[in-house]
């Protein structure tokens, strides 16, 4: 079987393809003449892997090489072709980029799903490098991995550095759909009481604030009393994965003793943030989400679910094995990869952390610096979007309205500046993901900073994070809570401006 590691390895496929009952979502567009031939073929498909010894089927996304995902070049377009070889309906989003709305993938908001058999075609300009993915945005599909890397190349991509992708994933020997009907129920979850959210105060105090930010008021939250603990990992896995594997068996990734590695780490779990460890190496962090920010020099990043971190590695000189792992929030599981310098033996690591991985905060993001930020401008519009709901019933919603057809989209007019007000009154953090635009964090608890552009950020229970964004991409877009099960409850809303 062709492991992930074949990702890193083989070049984009230029395989000649004949097309199945294509079904073009849009009217192709003429090629630009440099990027003529064929487009990428990707498969979606069933497949079976070992989780600590027991197999497992679930979804894969990958070329007719076996390749998963797709490396390509910024500049060029993206040409691709998804085949649907399962036997449901499929439609598969390409996370943080900023296509024409029409092919960004979230059935019913885009265009309807692929139906098995079909096929559907995509074709835009890359007009930006870095680390993305793909995913499916249908039913509860990405909980059994319908999700790949989407990496664009572009000059951090230098000769003297390996390339070194990790792809994070939650597993559950459950079937989703059960998963989700034991949430609505209230069992399987952890001892929590779906009550009132915690109050600023309290979250100051257990060390969540950030200080110096004017918070805004929140009508209808319970003052004090409560405790500030956040609910975390609401669904209870039996394996966190790294590049489809456990530590029992993890990934060793052969590496230049005294070289530079690219490390890319995309956490396409379902449901679970992690704190990813670089043990003894100094991780230089010089993109989120794949956007630029000005470098930062750690050993532990956080890394929320759908987001993306990149970070170059000095290996040191001489043999040795340098464990890169990502420790769970709030939890001592793990999962990782071995970077194997020169002939160094490899011990096994424990899928158990010594110490639990304390909660996400917003330390790292208040810290983050757009190295290319948004013209600074007044907002022509602002959206509050309260994040609503509970562990009772497993309701979630923005601004208390759930999800359905009939929700009226936000409005937007092209051409402004729009500032998305997100405010989390829930005990619960969520990581809010933006379709088809350039995001950037410009506040935190009312203290504005040019933070990182981004597609997906955490908003953690009774704090408040604005995104601001240019209305430049017309369309109907999604903009949701990318908790897979919230996301399917209901935390997920439509902005529309043509
Ligand atoms: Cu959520």
């Amino acid at each position: 079987m062709l492991s992930r590691r074949a990702f890193l390895l083989s070049a984009l496929a230029t395989s000649t393809v004949t097309p199945i009952l294509a079904r073009a979502q849009t009217a192709p567009q003429a090629s630009s003449g440099a990027n003529d031939g064929a487009p990428t073929v990707l498969r979606l498909e069933r497949r079976s892997i070992e989780v600590n010894g027991k197999p497992a089927t679930v979804f894969g996304i990958r070329q007719p090489d076996g390749t998963f995902g797709i490396r390509t070049q910024v500049g060029k377009r993206f040409r691709v072709r998804v085949e649907n070889r399962i036997d449901e309906p499929s439609l598969i989003h390409w996370h943080g980029l900023t296509p024409p709305w029409q092919q960004d993938g979230v059935p019913g908001v885009s265009g309807p799903p692929i139906p098995p058999g079909g096929s559907a075609d995509y074709d835009f300009p890359l007009r930006f490098g870095g680390t993305y993915w793909m995913h499916s945005h249908q039913g509860l599909q990405e909980q059994l991995m319908m999700s790949a890397p989407l990496i664009i190349r572009d000059a951090r991509d230098r000769a003297d550095q390996q390339e070194v992708v990790v792809m994070l994933a939650d597993f559950s020997f459950k079937p989703p759909e059960q998963i989700f009907e034991e949430l609505r129920k209230g069992g399987g979850m952890p001892s929590m009481s779906g009550a009132a959210p915690p109050s600023p105060a309290a979250a100051e105090m257990k060390g969540m604030g950030q200080g110096g930010g004017a918070m805004t008021p929140m009508p209808g939250m319970a003052m004090g009393g409560m405790a500030a603990k956040p609910d975390l990992n609401d669904v209870k896995y039996d394996a966190f994965l790294a590049n489809d594997r456990t530590l029992r068996d993890p990934e060793v990734v052969k590496v230049e003793p005294g070289g530079l590695v690219l490390l890319r780490v995309i956490n396409s779990s379902a449901m679970s943030a992690f704190h990813v460890e670089l043990g003894a190496l100094d991780g230089e962090l010089i993109a989120v989400d794949g956007f630029r920010v000005a470098p930062v020099k750690a050993r532990r990043f956080p890394i929320a679910v759908a987001q993306r971190l990149d970070m170059r590695l000095a290996i040191r000189r001489g043999p040795a094995a340098h464990p890169v792992l990502a420790v769970l929030e709030g939890e001592t599981s793990q999962t990782g990869i071995v970077l194997r310098a020169g002939e160094a033996p490899v011990a096994r690591i424990p899928d158990t952390a010594a110490m639990a991985s304390p909660a996400l905060t917003l330390d790292l993001e208040s810290r983050l610096r757009a190295a290319h930020p948004l013209k600074p401008r007044k907002a022509d519009r602002v959206h509050t979007i309260n994040l609503t709901g509970s562990m009772a019933g497993y309701g979630w919603s923005i601004n208390n309205v759930t999800w359905s057809k009939d929700v009226p989209p936000l409005p937007v007019a092209k051409g402004e500046r729009v500032e998305m007000v997100m405010v989390n009154r829930t005990p619960m953090p969520h990581p809010m993901h933006l379709h088809g635009h350039e995001a950037q964090v410009v506040e935190i608890d009312g203290k504005r900073f040019p933070g990182a552009v981004r597609d997906t950020v955490l908003v953690p229970p009774g704090r408040r994070v604005v995104f601001a964004f240019d209305a430049n991409n017309p369309g109907l877009w999604a903009f949701h809570c990318h908790l897979l099960y919230h996301l399917e409850a209901g935390m997920f809303t439509t902005f529309r401006y043509v």
